[in-house]
């Protein structure tokens, strides 16, 4: 190892010193106006990225990538309009377009639905592994249609993803029947987070596989798709959640695909704990550009 210390190097994303786009481009939503719960994610990407320079000093274990030293590009932060959530999906989806691979860093997860309209534009309708403990296919959150938990049902009406090859993860919290059922008519294969301890990540990560097919993906991981125990740090916690290493499991277990681009959504770090969430966060984003970059 050389150069300085992981806890002295900037603090970009994997401490990249790039800011133009490049292969592969990071960039931070901070905002958080659509939660229903408590708030803070706004503050997820500058935690995400503090926590990130952990990840710099060595290869991936299994991959044997080292995604620091990929054409990887941080360019900060995308414009968003204080409070208006129509106006900050405007911004985030022109922001989006015109690069290539994205990597967002959240922000809650209403805002997935700027950038899958951003891809689905040059894509078509696109394949989608979900990792959550909701589904986010309510029509509207207490009155709100462009909430945090409505992120999918809009990608599904506006047919930026396809339902049938469109795959959550970790599902667990209360939900009304009447939105369950809507998504399982659509045709998304729902995976509770007690399916994915029962059936173990190897054959979760083939029932992905199955459902995905050879269509362009995208990853977006809610990190309450984990259980608190190892993601604290976010709005709308559940128990019963996946455990750090069974996420990076079902991942590992996902080359090959597709990948079009990524998100990880929903650090609030005023909540997080020893930084657990925010390095959970970065490790996902991480195992993503091993997975990717292995693939190519
Ligand atoms: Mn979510």
């Amino acid at each position: 190892m050389a150069g300085p210390p992981t806890f002295a190097l900037p603090c970009s994303f994997l401490a990249t010193p790039r800011r133009a786009p490049a292969t592969f481009t990071v960039a931070g939503i901070p905002f958080d106006a659509g939660t229903t719960n408590r708030a803070g994610a706004r503050d997820g990407p500058h935690a995400i990225r503090r926590a990130s320079r952990m990840l710099v000093d060595g290869a991936h274990p299994t991959a044997w990538i080292d995604p620091a030293t990929l054409d990887l590009a941080d360019i900060g932060d995308l414009a968003v309009a204080l409070g208006d959530i129509p106006a900050t999906l405007a911004a985030i989806e022109s922001a989006a377009a015109p690069i290539p691979h994205l990597i967002a860093l959240g922000g809650e997860h209403g805002v997935t639905l700027g950038l899958l309209r951003a891809l689905a534009r040059r894509t078509g309708p696109l394949a989608l592994v979900h990792f959550d403990a909701h589904v986010d296919t309510w029509p509207d959150g207490f009155g709100q249609p462009l909430s945090h938990g409505s992120v999918f049902y809009h990608a599904i009406a506006e047919r930026l993803v396809d339902p049938h090859r469109m795959v959550q993860l970790g599902i667990r919290s209360p939900v009304q029947r009447d939105v369950w059922d809507w998504t399982l008519a659509q045709g998304v294969t729902v995976l509770s987070a007690q399916e994915v301890h029962e059936a173990g990540p190897a054959a979760i990560a083939s029932l992905v596989r199955e459902v995905v097919g050879h269509a362009p993906v995208y990853l977006s991981f809610d990190i309450d798709a984990l259980d608190p125990a190892f993601a604290p740090g976010t709005g709308t916690p559940e128990i019963g959640g996946l455990a750090s290493w069974q996420a990076q499991a079902i991942l590992r277990g996902l080359q090959g695909l597709a990948w079009a681009g990524m998100d990880v959504m929903e650090v609030a770090p005023a909540y997080d704990v020893a930084e657990i969430t925010a390095l959970a966060a970065a490790t996902m984003a991480w195992e993503y550009l091993a997975l990717v970059a292995g693939t190519k």
